[in-house]
């Protein structure tokens, strides 16, 4: 079954652990964040995340979310610094989104859920390559960025202008020059704790660094940013829903459509382990 899993009662996150059992492991993603909970450490370092634009490489509907892919075979765009010890990788970077601005992230604050999240997805070079990193429990490093509504943002634009390209499941087309630093918020103040993959095969592999700053940017600012005719194509409608996340498929062409929507996973029990904040 290469993807037999998804976000329909029938094979959403409640099934999945009749064919990826570790899904009732001990470090399962995401969790609630309880701010009050987390522990700062004072030792935790500055997160550097320096990305090469020229790395960006496609992008890709898998039937579960998009993922904007990059190369990787050189140290050119990376992850040090934070909770982690040596060179992250960036692989990949994708959103989780709802169906309504009420829900849509994994991670939640407080119980609070965000309408979207992003997931900017890295692996350790101390292992040959991503497929061996994503099996050691030190292999990869996801950055979680919160979306919250009310704001549009003109730095997503390239990638939901590329959204119409990709509607169907499998399809992908070239994604060259982005800059994905730019989709970061000011302040890269994080949490971070043990966790794994959020979808299957749910490997207990991922140092998770939950940025608590949401990226938002006022419809003002967009105006005086963006021609007025632009605006239909971001990710905000006049009534501020996120309409170009929504109207992807998780379906391929042919099949009867079925809207990309809800493809997170709800918090995971925490089973002891500590949050910890680089922040006061
Ligand atoms: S996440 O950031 O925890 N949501 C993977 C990477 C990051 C996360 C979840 C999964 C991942 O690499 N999964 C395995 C590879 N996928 C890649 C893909 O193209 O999307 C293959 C697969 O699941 O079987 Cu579909
Ligand atoms: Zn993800």
């Amino acid at each position: 079954m290469a993807h037999g899993w998804g976000y329909l009662t029938t094979n959403g996150p409640e099934k999945w652990a009749e064919d990826f059992p570790v899904a009732n492991g001990p470090r399962q993603s995401p969790i609630n964040i309880v701010p009050r909970e987390a522990q700062y450490d004072s030792s935790l370092k500055a997160l550097k995340l320096k990305y090469d634009p020229s790395n960006a490489k496609g992008i890709l509907n898998n039937g579960h979310s998009f993922q904007v892919d990059f190369v990787d075979d050189t140290d050119s765009s990376t992850l040090t610094g934070g909770p982690i010890t040596g060179t992250y990788r960036l692989k990949q970077f994708h959103f989780h989104w709802g169906a309504s601005d009420d829900r849509g992230s994994e991670h939640t604050v407080n119980g609070i859920k965000f309408p979207c999240e992003l997931h900017l997805v890295h692996w350790n070079t101390k292992y040959p390559s991503f497929g061996e990193a994503a099996s050691q429990p030190d292999g990869l490093a996801v950055v979680g960025v919160f979306l919250k509504i009310g704001a549009a943002n003109p730095r997503l634009q390239k990638v939901l202008d590329a959204l119409d390209a990709i509607k169907t499941k499998g399809k992908q087309t070239t994604f060259a020059n982005f800059d994905a630093t730019t989709l970061l918020p000011a302040s890269l103040h994080y949490w971070t704790y043990d966790g794994s993959l959020t979808t299957p095969p749910l490997l207990e592999s991922v140092t998770w660094i939950v940025l608590k700053e949401p990226i938002s940017v006022s419809p003002a600012q967009v105006l005086t940013l963006i021609p007025r005719l632009l605006l239909s194509l971001l990710y905000h409608d006049k009534k501020g829903k996120m309409v170009m996340f929504r109207s992807l498929l998780f379906t391929g062409e042919g099949d009867a459509p079925c809207c990309m929507v809800d493809n997170y996973r709800p918090p995971q029990p925490l089973k002891g382990r500590l949050v910890r904040a680089s922040f006061r």
